[in-house]
């Protein structure tokens, strides 16, 4: 029987990812770690371990205590939060992911999990339509962090034969917990402020369209390809992953049907550059072709969830 350890349990993926990987393959079978607390839910439901994603002792003696057979390496530093600190971000998510692959690979972890971002695309990447292969010549610390943990991963399986698989996630959009220090975290944040206070100061400008994900379709991709048969994962790099691609005026709008006075202005600050360096829509056509991906949420219909799940929240 499968036993999972999943690391950095406590950010924005960690969360809806842990609980749900509680749901298909039962609490006990699913142990959350982070080097802070999880949610109420996650530390109740199942079991939990802090742990330094940095640290090959403690994370050799979780493996052996728990008896892990598969890793979901979600520790990493967001793209906003990396430019203001580089050589921190450099240093957690290569290092960190190093420690997951060496210490796996001599405790024969049978399957790793490890996101990279479509951060690892740069301004030279074909903005509409961005394909699977193509140039890849990222700007910021966070999208040179993925790319190089992209060539990575596929070295340890071409090199070691060890079955890492990986998604280029878009933002992700979701209310379960604060988005962790992105780009993107507009999306979410102006769901809290629309239903708070009816205002919201965006830091992107209006027509700053980015490929966007509701959180149930990025854990719904994430398990279908780690349960996906070896032979069908046949990019061992990482899958694009295309989302709902919107500007923050289209979801404003979106979110004005349900909070008609929703007042935003737009400040576009440090993080306009990031996003100007990024795809406006990608193609996932590898993922659907290999394993048959196909999303369930549009603009709409993700709207209505986040606007309905963050109102219950609030009691608002
Ligand atoms: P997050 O910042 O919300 O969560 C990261 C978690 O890692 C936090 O709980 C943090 O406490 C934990 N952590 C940090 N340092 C640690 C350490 N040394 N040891 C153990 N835990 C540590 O991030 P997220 O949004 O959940 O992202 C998870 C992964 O998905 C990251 O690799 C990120 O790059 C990738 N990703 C996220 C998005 C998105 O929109 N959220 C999009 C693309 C890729
Ligand atoms: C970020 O904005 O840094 C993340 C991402 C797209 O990787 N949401």
């Amino acid at each position: 029987m499968k036993k999972i350890l999943v690391i950095g349990a406590a950010g924005q993926i960690g969360t809806d990812l842990t609980l749900e990987l509680r749901n298909r393959f039962g609490r006990d079978h699913v142990v959350a770690s982070d080097i802070k607390l999880a949610s109420d839910d996650i530390m109740q439901q199942g079991p939990f371990v802090k742990l330094d994603a940095m640290d090959s002792k403690q994370l050799q003696s979780i493996i052996d205590d728990y008896g892990i057979t598969e890793i979901y390496h979600l520790a990493a530093i967001l793209s906003g939060n990396a430019e203001k600190n580089p050589k921190w971000a450099w240093d957690l998510n290569m290092n960190s992911l190093f420690n997951v692959l060496d210490v796996s690979r001599s405790k024969g972890i049978s399957k790793i999990f490890w996101p990279s971002s479509m951060g690892a695309f740069g301004p030279t990447t074909p903005e509409w339509d961005t394909p699977q292969v193509t140039v890849m010549e990222p700007t910021t610390v966070y999208g040179i962090s993925k790319l190089a943990g992209e060539r990575w991963v596929e070295y340890y399986h071409h090199k070691y034969g060890m079955d890492i698989r990986s998604l280029r996630y878009p933002g992700l959009i979701s209310y379960k917990t604060e988005a962790g220090g992105g780009t993107t975290d507009y999306a979410v944040e102006i769901f809290y402020q629309a239903i708070k206070c009816g205002e919201y100061e965006c830091f992107l400008s209006e027509d700053m369209a980015l490929p966007m994900m509701f959180m149930d379709d990025a854990v719904e991709a994430t398990i279908q390809l780690m349960e996906a048969p070896a032979d069908q994962v046949k990019v061992r790099s990482s899958y694009n992953l295309g989302g709902i691609s919107f500007t923050p005026k289209e979801l404003a709008d979106e979110i004005r049907k349900y909070i008609p006075n929703l007042e935003v202005t737009y400040k576009p600050d440090f993080r306009q550059e990031i996003a100007e360096s990024w795809p406006r829509r990608i193609s996932d056509e590898a993922a659907q072709k290999d394993w048959g991906w196909q999303p369930q949420y549009d603009l709409e219909k993700m709207t209505r969830v986040m606007i309905e799940k963050i109102r219950e929240k609030l009691g608002k």
